[in-house]
């Protein structure tokens, strides 16, 4: 299998924690470079959305959406990252995640692909206004989960925040969060986080 891949997205970087806690061998990673407005031929041949990452396999179709590719991978190794026990819990988690990592991928892109006339501070700010409500919502309702047995969600918070620290790194995530920042702190010194820190 290939995963179609850049060290810099936070949706590949889910899928690569995920390789590395649940010990899985034989993936092969191909380094890619897509945007918005200059799509990978190997990407859009995988997904149609153009998007990354994209699992390409030889035995069926090429899977895509981070979401997809790790319950997969998840359910191919039996890692237990998706526990039935707190399965809906677990989803929201990742969702919750993955739609702080949709608002801050789309402020990165409003500024490096839309000219300078055409972006709208309200936007940014609209789309930052996702995140900081996510962020909070984490750290009232969800410390204790967090805290819990590793899990897919919590993989997923964990490169979302790295994520904002990335690319936002003027926004002050933590301030109002302390819980949510300590719990990153040590969550972040996994070797499987380290192993993948963006570049
Ligand atoms: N919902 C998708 C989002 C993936 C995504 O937005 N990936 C970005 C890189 S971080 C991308 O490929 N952008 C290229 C584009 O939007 O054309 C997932 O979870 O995999």
């Amino acid at each position: 299998m290939q995963l179609l891949m850049s060290p810099a997205s936070p949706f590949v970087r889910k899928v690569r924690v995920l390789i590395r806690e649940a010990g899985i061998d034989g993936i092969e990673e191909i380094n890619v470079s897509t945007t918005p407005l200059a799509t990978d031929p190997a990407v859009m041949a995988a997904n149609p959305a153009g998007k990354i990452p994209a699992l390409v396999r030889d035995d069926g179709p090429a899977l895509y959406d981070s979401r997809v590719i790790t319950r997969y991978l998840d359910a191919q190794a039996g890692a237990g990252l998706y526990p039935a026990a707190r399965l809906w819990e677990v989803l929201t988690v990742e969702a919750t995640a993955d739609a702080m990592l949709d608002a801050a991928v789309l402020m990165v892109y409003e500024a490096r692909f839309r000219a300078p006339e055409m972006q709208s501070a309200d936007w940014v700010e609209g789309q930052w206004g996702k995140v900081s409500r996510a962020v909070t919502a984490l750290n009232e309702k969800w410390m204790s989960h967090l805290s819990g047995p590793l899990d897919m969600g919590q993989i997923a918070v964990a490169c979302a925040l790295s994520y904002l620290d990335f690319r936002h790194p003027g926004r002050d995530w933590r301030g109002a969060n302390p819980a949510l920042a300590d719990w990153y702190a040590e969550f972040a010194t996994r070797d499987s986080m380290v192993g993948t820190a963006p570049a």
